[in-house]
Formats: C-alpha cells, structure tokens, sequence
C-alpha cells in the first residue's frame, strides 16, 4: 500500500493525540505502541473489508481452521511488513525521534497456544492470507496465555500471563456476530406437525460466545482474513439471573485460561467445555452466513472446509450433525454426506498419553444432545462395519469404548481426509497408530509435511540474512520461494561464505548482548552455539543434551588445558506444570549451568544458557543466531517438529536424529549436510517389540557413560535435592524409556564431529549456505498449496501476478 512518510508522520501524531490528549513526545512505549498499532489497524480495515466482500460477491469456498491454540507473535513488524509499509514506518518514527524496535517491543506476544501445533497455526494463517486464499481461523480467546516461565533457584515457576493487560489493539469486538452456546440441561426429543423430530432443552446453561476478531494481513496483495476468536459472556437477558460475582464464574472461567499441557490429556470437565464451546460457536457462525446469503444446504461442502487440528475440534462433526438435523431439519443421511465432505483432521501427536477420549459419563451431562448424536454416529458406523470387517476391526475402531468416547476416532470417522505432519509420522499413522482405520479407508489417508511462513523467520527474524540472499540472487524468492535454490550456485563463492559467516557472528553478538542483559552471562561470540529450543519433553531428549554437556564438563575438569572447540549450550523450554520430570529436568540442567559458568577451569570452552519464558518473541532472537540445530528426539516420537525448519532456514546445521520432519531435511539438504545419529524409527519398533533393551547393561559397560551417570549422583552438581536420583533411577533403573542411552555413543560421536567442522569455518559457511537455499520445500505456503489442492479445494482469489506466486513445487 502507498503511503508517504510526511503522511504517516502526521497521521501518526494525530492518533496519539487523539488516544491520549497530549503529545507523542510525552508517550510511555506501551502508548507510542498502541498509537502506532492502531493507525496500522487502520491501514489494514479497509483491505480486510473489501477482502471480505469480495469473498462473498465471488461466493469463494472459504475454509475454516478451528484450532484450540494459536500463537501469532507480536503482529506490528508483520503486519506493517505485509502492508508493504515498514520501512516508511521505521523512518517516520526515526524522523520523530523513536525507535521502531523499541516500540515493537512493547506488544504483548499472545501465548495463546503450547507449541508446535499454536504456531503452525498461525503460520498457516500467514500463508492462507499470502497466497490470497479465504481462510479463516477459528478459536478461543483466552484471557491469559501460556503461563510466564521464571526461575528461582533453578525450579520452574509459573506465573499468569495477562497479555490483554494494556489492551489489544488488533482485535475488533464483534457484537453484532454473537452466538449462544447451551451446556447441560435435559433434552428430549418431540415430534413437531411437519413431523420432524425437535429436541426440547431445559435447565440449560446458556453461554454468550462474542467473537474477536483479528485481521491477518497477507503479503503484498491487498488480501486481508479474519481470525475469530471467542471469548464467554453471561447473555444479557439473562443477567438478572445472576446475583453474586461467584455466580458468574462458571461461565467467565470457560475461557479464561489456556490449558497448559500438551503432552498428558487430562479428563478435565472445564476443558471439554472450551472445546464445546469454540466448535459450537465457529459452527453456528458458518452456518448463519450461509442462511443470510440463502445458499442450499447441500452445497455446504463446495462453500466450506472446515478443518479439525487435532481431536481438541472434533465435535465439529456432531455440532454440525445437530444444526443440520435440528435446526436446518435435514434427514440424518443429508447430514451425514454434508458433514464429512466438509469436514478433515490433522493428527499431531503419535504420543498414546495424548489422545483424548472423554468419560461418556461427562459428555453425556455436559453435552446431552451432542452425545445422542455421537451415540448414533457410532451404532451405524458399527452396523456398517461389522459385516463388512468383522469384530476384531469394529470394536477397535468404535467410538464408544469401555466408557469413553475415543475422539480421534470420531475425527477419522467424520472426515473425508486424514493427514499426519511428515512423511515418517503419516507411516506411523497408517501402520500403527491408526492402523485399523487405514484398512477401512485408505483413501482418507495423507501427508501434508509441516512448513513455516519465512517472512516472519526469515525476512524478518534475520534482516541480514535476507539482504544478503537479495543481494545475490535478487528479490524474487520472497514471493517464489523455490527460488531460494539458486542460493545454491553460491556454495564456492569465497565472498558470499565470508559475508553469510559475518551475517552469523552478528547475530550471534546481539544475542551475546541479551544473554548478558537478561541472564548477567557472558559468552564468547566466536563460540559454537549450540540451541535446542521446544517443549521440555522426555521424548524430545533434553536430557541427552545435559548428558552431554556433563560429559564435556567432565572432560575439560579431567584435562583443561587440552584443545576444545568453545561452545555455549542455549535452551528453551516451558514444562507443563505437573509435568514432573520434565521440570526435574530443568532444574538439573540450571544447576549444571551454574556449575559450570562460574568454574574458572572451563571458562569459555563451555557455557550453558537456559533462557526464561521460551516463546515466539524469544525464538524470533534466538534462531538466527543458532549455529547447531539439535533436534534429538527418540526416532518415531517427535510427529515433525518445525523449529528444525526455522533454524535450517537460518543456516543452522541440524544434528539430529531420523525422526519427524528431519528426515525431510535430510533429504533436501543431502547427508553430508548434516549430523545424523541415532536408532532409526524401525529400530526403535524393534527394540521395543523383542523387549530385550536393558539399560543397566550400557551403565555398566560403558565407562564414558557411568562416569556421567554417577556424576548425577555423585554431588558434581551443586544445589540438587533428588533430581539427579530422578533422572539416574528413570535412565537406569525404570530402564530409559526414551532410550537414551543406547543413543549416548553415537550422539557423542556425531558431537565431535561437529567439532572437527567448526574448526573448517570456510566448510562450515558453505554447509550452511546449503541448508538455506534447501529449505524452500519448507515454506508454509507449499504446504498450504497442498492442503488447498488435495484436501480443502480451495484456490487463491488474487491474480497471478499478485503477493506470492508458486511456480513450481521444489523437490516434492
Ligand atoms: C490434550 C492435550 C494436548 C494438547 C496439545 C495434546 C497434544 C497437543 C499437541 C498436538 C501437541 C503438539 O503441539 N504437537 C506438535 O505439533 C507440531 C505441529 O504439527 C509438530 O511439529 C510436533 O512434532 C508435535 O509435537
């Protein structure tokens, strides 16, 4: 968009004098901010409504991605990098005598989501918008995020994140859009004089659903989409009701707080409710826009997909199911045929603790209708099945089991497609995990490799990265991001590798500065730096990492004067809060930290940084200064994992095992471009089959690997209780579920390889170089290509020579 810098510099000191009645130059950065964010919001509410109306004079399939978690970052720097107005933005404020960076940093960084799967998210977001396609997202607006993660004596600590403190200036309150979601009650069904079966309900609990919506800004082609998130209220009929402020907080509590686990499902009534409560208003939602714009019911699914990230959303399919058959008084068969061809799911964990399946008990008091409907999706999926498969088949894929209703069962069942996120973890989804459903329809079954937008982890996480790829290979793989390859021509070239090693060591210096400004360490710029950044999970290994590190501790101590290649050891992970191990974890590695930085024999051959509050606003610091990407899950657990991707985009060298997306990257990137080590999936199978692995056995045989073991033990590190007991009895005695062990040696081994390559700074350059112009395959907007084609058939509504334009598919 067009906008002059005299302009904005008077458009800007006007907002703030009308926001807050004095002049900008009296603005704390939260007013600067919130001016600067709101004239931008400005900018943007134009192009989000014509983006809107243009989708319904085309009357374009739209496509909704209901998800529990997003994780958008801070929205200024995109969105004015989006518009096309950063710059112009950046040089306003720095004629005003204000720093952009400095007000950026002021934006809350809505941690309304995990992990992994909340980022996806919202890079998917980004990519929908870029390649002009209708997708909107749908979910909850929690009014505290994922808790803020400190230290005190090396424990977790959790502390409410109130993100929406000093107000959120990119959402808009919808009033005119609310929606009323009914919990509990009783409900029978009445035969009405058209002779259609009406439910009744009583004694319901009526919850006001007020949508909030976002805009999301696509890159340099005037598209502009919505994410609507939902937020719980008392109908305002019924406030009378309500007498005390205790009385209302079942219903504000709804959406009060995110759940913070990701890894453990927990049966809690509070969180079925939050599911309930954003599938049913995102569904009612769809459904009112087509009786508005009267378009026939049955043509539902050539109007809409809608998506299902993970089970959180399943009750998609019932909730639809009920609007159809009771309010828009379809036959079940209509229904039915409706509702699976709109419907698809992604599964994202393998991990068996993770699947939800509800106490019918609690579904059938909280959601009486939704669960008859649930009930009767089960007796003809079995009446179908049964003749056709036989028990065995049958029973193992119902929904209804021993009590409880299984719902990724229900999401498979109510979807015309299922896809995994790599290639190894949609194998395992066809052979193990969802096997038996495999065999029922293989044609649902597909793979859709996880992706990243780059122009937030790249263009604009990595400004010097980026100036030197235009530099060389010009502008144009920002919108074609294949065109990255050509990068590759670059690999000899003795100036472009001294430039990328000089791009890599400023980075590495700013984030030198931070460490030392928010952890009072200071590290050698010159070191190796070595990030493992992503939930703390057994499966993910962390632990490996620290045996490692203690394994070189114990090295230095034995021979200090001996030639090491400095490293400093970056991590960032939150822990659920009664994830115990997980935290034990922690807390080992900060007072290995601590041990380590302060001793004079290792000085900077080794430093550990542990950074607080792991989130987007820290990873966007972090990657670009990453020179070793670990990404050492135990082969076949880690689903794909996409924080390997934004540090190969940055130049990381990955060291991993062959597991989850890092096979991809193997692929791409070739093997002599990275470390691979490791168990392979099917060794992992294996090993678990035969039973036959005893960790003990490696304890004792290997004396490198008793000698850290029993540093864990032994009061090497100072200041444990029994969290060096809990790691040695899990690894050991509980027989190291996550084989760590086994995978000790050959991570070690691949370890001083790293090493050796290090001491080659010219090679190093150029694998690095390699990594980066191989990562176009990651692109989000590849990704969402293919979601676009094979699964939601939706297709861009901008011209082709508009924002982003995929030529061709690198390498898939
Ligand atoms: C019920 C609690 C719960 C909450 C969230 C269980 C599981 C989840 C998520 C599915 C966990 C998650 O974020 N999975 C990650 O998804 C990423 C995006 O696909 C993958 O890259 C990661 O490998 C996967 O762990």
């Amino acid at each position: 968009m067009e906008v002059t810098v005299k302009q904005f510099v008077k458009e800007f000191k006007q907002q703030f004098q009308s926001m807050y009645a004095y002049s900008y130059e009296e603005g704390s950065n939260e007013q600067l901010y919130n001016a600067l964010g709101l004239l931008v919001k400005n900018y943007i509410s134009s192009y989000w409504k014509e983006t809107r109306e243009k989708y319904i004079k085309n009357s374009v399939k739209q496509v909704y991605y209901f998800s529990m978690e997003f994780l958008p970052g801070r929205q200024l720097r995109s969105n004015a990098y989006n518009l096309g107005l950063l710059d112009v933005v950046k040089e306003g404020l720095s004629e005003l005598e204000l720093s952009f960076d400095q007000l950026a940093e002021a934006e809350a960084d809505p941690a309304l989501g995990n992990g992994g799967l909340g980022r996806l998210a919202s890079c998917f977001m980004d990519s929908l918008a870029s390649l002009g396609m209708a997708g909107n997202g749908n979910g909850i607006r929690y009014q505290y995020g994922l808790f803020r993660q400190k230290f005190v004596d090396g424990y977790q600590v959790e502390l409410p994140e109130n993100w929406l403190r000093y107000r959120n200036v990119w959402e808009t309150r919808n009033d005119k859009s609310t929606c009323m979601v009914r919990f509990g009650g009783n409900v029978w069904l009445e035969e009405n004089h058209q002779g259609h079966l009406v439910p009744h309900y009583e004694n319901t609990l009526n919850v006001l659903a007020v949508p909030y919506d976002t805009p999301m800004v696509g890159y340099r082609n005037d598209t502009v989409n919505n994410l609507r998130l939902w937020s719980a209220e008392i109908p305002v009929e019924e406030e009378a009701n309500y007498h005390t402020i205790e009385e209302t907080e079942p219903i504000k509590e709804i959406t009060q707080v995110l759940y913070p686990d990701d890894s453990n499902y927990e049966g809690r009534l509070l969180r079925l409710k939050q599911e309930y409560f954003m599938v049913s208003a995102g569904v009612q939602s769809i459904i009112r826009h087509f009786r508005k714009y009267n378009v026939p019911r049955k043509n539902i699914p050539d109007k809409v997909a809608i998506h299902i990230n993970d089970t959180h959303p399943a009750l998609v399919v019932p909730e639809l199911m009920r609007i159809l058959i009771d309010e828009e008084h379809l036959s079940w068969e209509q229904a039915w045929e409706i509702t699976f061809k709109t419907c698809s799911y992604t599964n994202h964990t393998i991990l068996r603790e993770a699947l939800e399946k509800w106490p019918i008990d609690m579904m059938k008091e909280l959601l009486p209708r939704i669960y008859m409907i649930i009930e009767e999706i089960n007796n003809r999926f079995v009446e179908n099945t049964l003749p056709l498969y036989g028990e065995r088949i049958t029973w193992q894929t119902a929904i209804l089991q021993n009590g409880v209703v299984n719902m990724a069962h229900l999401a498979v069942i109510g979807s015309h497609s299922v896809n995994g996120v790599a290639k190894l973890h949609t194998d395992i989804l066809m052979n193990d995990v969802l096997k038996d459903f495999f065999e029922l329809y293989p044609e649902r079954f597909n793979n859709k490799t996880n992706g990243i937008t780059q122009r937030r982890w790249v263009h604009l996480a990595n400004p010097e990265l980026t100036k030197l790829i235009d530099e060389k290979i010009g502008e144009n793989w920002k919108l074609t991001p294949s065109e990255l390859k050509v990068f590759k021509g670059f690999e000899k070239d003795k100036d472009t590798l001294n430039k990328l090693t000089d791009v890599k060591l400023k980075n590495k210096k700013r984030l030198a500065d931070y460490i030392k400004e928010v952890k009072g360490i200071t590290v050698d710029p010159n070191a190796l730096f070595d990030v493992q950044i992503k939930r703390l999970h057994a499966y993910k290994r962390q632990h490996l990492n620290l045996l490692h590190i203690l394994h070189r501790y114990l090295e230095i101590k034995a021979d200090p004067s001996a030639d090491y290649v400095p490293r400093v050891f970056i991590f960032g992970a939150k822990a659920a809060p009664s994830y115990h191990y997980a935290k034990q974890i922690i807390k080992v590695i900060n007072s290995l930290a601590d041990l380590v930085n302060n001793d004079p024999d290792v000085g900077d051959k080794l430093k550990i940084v542990f950074f607080e509050n792991y989130g987007v606003s820290l990873a966007e610091k972090i990657i670009p200064a990453a020179d070793i990407s670990e990404q050492i899950s135990l082969a076949s657990m880690e689903a794909s994992g996409t924080s390997n991707m934004k540090l190969m985009a940055n130049g990381a060298l990955t060291l991993a095992t062959l597991d989850g997306a890092n096979i991809e990257i193997k692929d791409f990137v070739g093997e002599e471009n990275l470390f691979v080590f490791g168990l392979s999936s099917k060794e992992v199978y294996e090993l678990k089959a035969n039973q036959s692995y005893q960790a003990r056995e490696l304890y004792e045989s290997n004396p490198k690997l008793k000698n850290v073991l029993d540093a864990l033990t032994s009061g090497t590190i100072p200041n444990l209780q029994d969290e060096g007991y809990a790691l040695f009895d899990s690894l050991v005695n509980f027989n190291d579920e996550y084989f760590v062990l086994k995978d000790f040696a050959s991570y070690v081994e691949a370890q001083n390889k790293v090493d050796d390559l290090y001491k080659d700074q010219n090679e190093w350059a150029r694998k690095s170089l390699l990594n980066i112009a191989s990562s176009a395959p990651f692109s989000a907007d590849y990704t969402i290509q293919r979601y676009a084609d094979d699964i939601w058939k939706v297709r861009s509504c901008v011209e082709e020579d508009e924002g982003v334009h995929l030529v061709d598919e690198p390498l898939y």
